[in-house]
C-alpha cells in the first residue's frame, strides 16, 4: 500500500529518499525541472548523468525508462532521470507517460528508497495537459504502489492551479 500526497511548491526544495527528474534522452540537463534540479544538486549530477551517457546509455534514455544517480546537494539519497513523451494530438502517448511512473518507482523499489517525491512528467515544456497528465500520473503509481515497498509518493506541483488539478484528479480516483 502506497500513500499518495500532494505538495504544492518546488521539487528542489524537498527531503526524499528520491526525487524525480523529469528529464530528456540526453540526460544531460535542460529547462523546467530538470534546470532546477541540476542547479541546485550540483555539478555532481551533471558527472553522473555523463558516466551513464558513456556506459549503459550511450544513445540516451529512452522515453519512459528511468535511472538513478546521486542526488548531490539536493536533501535526498537519489535523482531519478525519467524521460516523458512529448505531448501529442494526433498519437497516443499515455502508455509512454505511465512507464515514466511505473520505471522510476520500480527503480525507487531496487534501490530501497521509502519515499518518491515526483513532478508533474510532461506537463511543462512536452506539452501534456495538466488534467489528463494528472489522472495518468495518479492511476499509475496507485496501482504499481500497491506492489512495490515505496510508503509514500509525493506529487510536487508548481502553482495552486497544477495543485488544484491534482487533487480534483486524487478526489476522483476516490483517495
Ligand atoms: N518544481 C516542481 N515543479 C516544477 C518545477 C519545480 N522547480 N519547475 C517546473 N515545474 P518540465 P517536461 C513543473 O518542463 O514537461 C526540460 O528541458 C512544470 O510547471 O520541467 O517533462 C527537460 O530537459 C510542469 O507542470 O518537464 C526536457 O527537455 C512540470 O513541472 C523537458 O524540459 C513538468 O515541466 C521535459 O519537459
Amino acid at each position: 500500500m502506497i500513500t499518495i500526497t500532494l505538495v504544492q511548491g518546488d521539487i528542489t526544495a524537498q527531503h526524499a529518499d528520491a526525487i524525480v527528474n523529469a528529464a530528456n534522452s540526453s540526460l544531460l540537463g535542460g529547462g523546467g525541472v530538470d534546470g532546477a534540479i541540476h542547479r541546485k544538486g550540483g555539478p555532481a549530477i551533471l558527472d553522473a548523468c555523463r558516466d551513464l551517457r558513456a556506459s549503459r546509455y550511450g544513445r540516451g534514455l529512452p522515453v519512459g525508462q528511468a535511472v538513478a544517480t546521486t542526488a548531490g546537494n539536493l536533501d535526498a539519497t537519489w535523482v531519478i532521470h525519467t524521460v516523458g513523451p512529448v505531448w501529442s494530438r494526433t498519437e497516443d502517448r499515455s502508455a509512454e507517460l505511465a512507464s515514466c511512473y511505473r520505471e522510476s518507482l520500480r527503480v525507487a523499489d531496487e534501490l530501497g528508497a521509502r519515499s518518491v517525491v515526483f513532478p508533474a512528467i510532461s506537463t511543462g515544456i512536452f506539452g501534456w495537459p495538466m488534467d489528463d497528465g494528472a489522472r495518468i500520473a495518479l492511476r499509475t503509481v496507485r496501482d504499481a504502489g500497491s506492489a512495490s515497498r515505496v510508503a509514500e509518493a509525493r506529487f510536487v506541483l508548481f502553482g495552486a492551479d497544477a495543485y488544484g488539478v491534482f487533487e480534483e484528479a486524487l478526489a476522483e480516483l476516490g483517495h
